[in-house]
Formats: C-alpha cells, sequence, structure tokens
C-alpha cells in the first residue's frame, strides 16, 4: 500500500471510531461532530450519511427582539422539560458575535445550570450561520440530535429580520417573546412577525405595563386560525413565573397539531425547507467552480444583467455546472 492508500485508511478509522463514540452518546463526540460540520470540513457528509436518527424530537423555535429574553426563558423551559424526562438539544443563533466569543458567553451565563446535566446539550453559533435564510447547518444540527437521541429541540433565533419568519419552516411550535419594554410589541407588528407564532409570551411581566399588553395580545389573536388561537402568557424568566403555564400551553399546541393532523404538514414543510437549503448549497458548489470562468466574463466588460443571461446561454458552462460531481 502506498502512502495515499494508508493515509486513508486511517483516515477512515478515525472517522469510524467518532461516529462509533457518538453511537455511545460520547458528548466530546457529538461536539467535535458538530464542529465538523458547521465548518464544512472534509468528510462532513460522510459523516452526516453515517448517523442513524433514534429519535423524533419535537422542534420548538424561540423568537422575539434582541434582550427580550430569549435565552433566559429557555434556561427555565430546559429545567422544566428535564423534570419530565425529556432529553433537550439547543440551538442558539448569536446576533452579535463572530466565532470568537462575545456575546456567546452571555447564553453561556444564562444557561450554565444546565453545562453539568448529560441531558442537555446547548450549543451556539454565530448568526452568520443562519444567513439570510436557514442555513443547511440547522438541519444537520437537527439531524445529529436526533442521532444523539434528544427527545425535544429548542431553537433560538437571532430574533431580527429573516430569521424570526424563517423560523416558521422549522419549528412544530414558535413561540415569540415579547416584553412590556417600550415599542416591542409594535415592532414586531411593524415587521409582521405577529402571524408567525403559535404562542405568545410576555416576559418580564413583573414590570409594569405587562397588564396593557396582555389585553392588547388577547383582542388581537380573538379569532382561532385553522382551529387553534393563540395563546398569550404572562412569564417571568427572572422570577420563574408563569413556566408550567407556558410548558403546558407548548404541550397543548402539540396536541392540537398530532390530533389535527397537522404535525404532518409541519414535517413536511420542515423536509421542503431542508431539501431547498441542501439544493441551494450545492448549486452554490457547482457555480463556484466556474468562478474563472466568470472573471474572463468580466474582464470582457457589459452589463452585468447581460452577463448573466449570456452565462446562462453557455452550453460548455451549463453542462459543467451540471457534471455530476
Ligand atoms: N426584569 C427582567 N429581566 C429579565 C427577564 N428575563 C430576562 N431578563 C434580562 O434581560 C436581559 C436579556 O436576557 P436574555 O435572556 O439574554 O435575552 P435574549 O433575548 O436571549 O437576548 P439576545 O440573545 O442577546 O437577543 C438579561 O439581562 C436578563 O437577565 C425577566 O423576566 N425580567
Ligand atoms: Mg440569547
Amino acid at each position: 500500500m502506498d502512502a495515499w492508500g494508508l493515509y486513508q485508511q486511517v483516515e477512515k478509522m478515525v472517522l469510524e471510531e467518532l461516529i462509533e463514540k457518538f453511537n455511545r452518546r460520547d458528548r466530546g463526540a457529538l461536539a467535535k461532530i458538530i464542529s465538523v460540520v458547521e465548518k464544512r470540513e472534509k468528510n462532513y457528509m460522510e459523516i452526516l450519511k453515517n448517523i442513524r436518527e433514534i429519535s423524533q424530537p419535537y422542534i420548538i423555535g424561540v423568537t422575539g427582539a434582541p434582550g427580550a429574553g430569549k435565552s433566559s426563558v429557555i434556561n427555565r423551559l430546559i429545567s422544566a422539560f428535564r423534570g419530565k424526562g425529556e432529553k433537550v438539544g439547543v440551538i442558539a443563533f448569536d446576533p452579535y458575535s463572530p466565532f470568537t466569543g462575545g456575546a456567546i458567553l452571555g447564553d453561556r451565563i444564562r444557561m450554565t445550570e444546565h453545562t453539568l446535566d448529560d441531558g442537555v446539550y446547548i450549543r451556539s453559533f454565530s448568526a452568520g450561520a443562519w444567513g439570510g435564510g436557514i442555513s443547511p447547518v440547522v438541519f444537520d444540527i437537527i439531524r445529529i440530535f436526533k442521532g444523539f437521541g434528544f427527545s425535544v429541540i429548542i431553537i433560538e433565533t437571532i430574533g431580527t429580520g429573516q430569521s424570526e419568519i424563517a423560523i416558521r419552516d422549522v419549528a412544530d411550535t414558535v413561540l415569540l417573546i415579547l416584553t412590556p419594554e417600550s415599542g416591542d410589541a409594535m415592532q414586531a407588528m411593524k415587521a409582521g412577525i405577529l402571524e408567525i407564532p403559535d404562542l405568545v409570551a410576555i416576559n418580564k411581566s413583573e414590570i409594569s405595563g405587562s397588564a396593557e399588553l396582555f389585553n392588547e395580545l388577547n383582542f388581537l389573536y380573538d379569532k382561532p386560525r385553522n382551529g387553534w388561537k393563540v395563546r398569550v402568557i404572562k412569564i417571568s424568566a427572572l422570577r420563574n413565573e408563569g413556566i408550567e403555564e407556558l410548558v403546558n400551553a407548548i404541550e397543548e399546541h402539540k396536541e392540537y397539531l398530532k390530533k389535527s393532523g397537522l404535525i404532518k404538514e409541519s414535517n413536511d414543510r420542515r423536509k421542503k425547507t431542508e431539501f431547498f437549503s441542501a439544493l441551494q448549497e450545492d448549486f452554490m458548489r457547482r457555480l463556484k467552480r466556474e468562478e474563472k470562468e466568470i472573471f474572463n466574463l468580466i474582464k470582457e466588460g457589459g452589463d452585468i444583467y447581460e452577463m448573466v443571461e449570456n452565462f446562462w446561454k453557455d452550453e460548455k458552462i451549463i453542462k459543467r455546472i451540471f457534471e455530476d460531481k
């Protein structure tokens, strides 16, 4: 065997060992696999293909403006679900920091009480991983969590723009966190966010103004849609109040999805979004192979839109792009 052959064999062994450890619920292997997959390192696809999904977790999306208390509420939800014997995986997107730290620390501090619990795994990502839409990484982490046997997955969005709407395509239950603090609900209304949630929690309800907001929201969500009336619940993550009611409401929504058969629709919607994002990533990979060709076109000069049109008319390029590799 030549050196290259030997190298490949060793690499295969390392990979097999990693997956074997993962299957034994080794948290180090879980962290390693998430990181390889997140960074799209060599063999990430091989790893994903080798993961056996052993659970069918319920997926909860938590959204709301920065600082509304999403992480603090999730921290409370984790405790509540752990009390019911659920295994909880959390995917949190961080608005501020690139890969190096910064606000990630915030999440860590807010959810630290669970770091020693084997039934909980919390992973923060930079907002870049979410991007303009939903990154394929989100679906890959869900797949990895299914392989590790989590029964509940909670996703914290960055709480701005696209992410708040995109969570609808990923989660079974969407929880919007508002606060009585100035303008929060108004902003959400303007951004069209109020259409998104199945449940609304008014967090920080120990401060004044929560009763008014509660009434306004109940007025707004007066009528059921497809048989579900959006539930509004007053909570305080700080004082640990209203959490039981919130968890009961999540469970009621889950029951409603099951009874009405809409849970299948929720699954299909997630699959469709996953398919699209995987397709997009694959397509971008293929397009990137044409960078040189694109530079050549640019050197020739002209209007960008015309260039794009001509690009798609070039049969040689098209053939190359869709070549199977
Ligand atoms: N008064 C009060 N403060 C709270 C409550 N819940 C959270 N906070 C505080 O609000 C701040 C933001 O809380 P986070 O949980 O980090 O909010 P977040 O929505 O996750 O914030 P980002 O992830 O940065 O968008 C922190 O200082 C919390 O301590 C609450 O119920 N009452
Ligand atoms: Mg947070």
